[in-house]
């Protein structure tokens, strides 16, 4: 396919370095990855985040022939589950509100946002392809006009200071420096408002990052940052945290489950290794904006 000059403009505009110019061809091409799409295929909700909670045992007893797609649903239920825990931390949003998903993926939490709260949701994201996937998401669910997705960078998205009444990152700011996302992130919420954060973080009280957590970044061309840079980049930026929830132990069922499911992609042993040893985390933090 061939790339028109002003595309290029606009696609350098964005993507400014070369780290993210690489972060925006593996999400570009992670479209042939069939996991995410096979998961969302029951309700059109795409998601591109790990899942929480329990699965249900008797997925994998049953008929044969029919237990991988049981698999796949309770697999993806445990994804929606995670965005509704995200969900349930952005505190009073009312239909009036606007409010903004920094590292959109396919638009699953933002759409998950507007049937919840009926609040005018923005996504922004650095892959074309993803932008265009979760627009049309949005269109053949008639909420195009509430739901907009966007190729944009979070750390300079170009909406207006204040505008938002919350901004989450449900696994994506392991793509950028927390310090300038937090420049961000604090400009756009008005006083008051909320952030709420879904990461893997390593535990910088076991030390030094560990193969497992190494491993992981590898895998999905990202940069885990330990916990600690977490609170600091929030204190330097008017976030202060509110609550922080310890999501490791509900995040392992989810992938014990897939590593025995026929979309296993090889990454499920190393976030095992890692959560069970203690060198990563699954956290949540939700902070006001001072
Ligand atoms: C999930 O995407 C992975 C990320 C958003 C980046 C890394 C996250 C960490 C917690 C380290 P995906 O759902 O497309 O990946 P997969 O195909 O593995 O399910
Ligand atoms: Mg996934």
């Amino acid at each position: 396919m061939s790339v028109t000059p002003s595309e290029k403009a606009a696609a350098d505009s964005v993507l400014r370095t070369q780290y993210q110019k690489s972060v925006a061809a593996y999400w570009n091409t992670h479209q042939h990855d069939p996991l995410s799409l096979r998961l969302g295929e029951a309700d059109g909700l795409y998601h591109h985040h790990c899942g929480l909670g329990a699965y249900d045992p008797a997925v994998l007893k049953g008929p044969r022939n029919t237990r991988d797609q049981r698999v796949l649903e309770e697999l993806h239920r445990l994804e929606s589950a995670q965005a509704d825990v995200l969900l349930d931390h952005l505190g009073p949003i009312r239909s009036r509100h606007r409010v903004l998903d920094a590292g959109s993926g396919r638009g699953g939490t933002a759409l998950m946002a507007h049937a919840r709260f009926g609040c005018e949701v923005e996504g922004v994201s650095i892959s074309e392809y993803e932008v265009a996937f979760a627009t049309d998401r949005a269109t053949r669910r008639g909420v195009a006009d509430r739901v907009r997705f966007h190729f944009r960078n979070m750390l300079d998205s170009g909406f207006t200071t204040g505008s938002m009444r919350s901004v989450w990152t449900n696994e994506s700011t392991m793509y950028v420096e927390l310090p300038e996302l937090y420049a961000e992130v604090s400009r756009l919420l008005g006083h008051g408002g909320r952030y709420v954060c879904v990461t893997g973080c390593s535990n910088d009280a076991a030390g030094l990052r560990s193969r497992a957590v190494s491993r992981i970044d590898e895998h999905y061309v990202c940069n885990i940052h330990p916990r600690s840079a977490y609170f600091r980049a929030m204190a330097a930026h008017h976030l202060v945290p509110l609550a922080v929830v310890d999501l490791t132990a509900a995040a392992l069922p989810y992938w014990e489950l897939r590593a025995r499911s026929s979309v296993a992609t090889g990454i499920e042993e190393a976030f095992l290794e890692a959560y069970r040893e203690g060198s990563f985390h699954y956290l949540l933090i939700a902070a006001d904006r001072i």
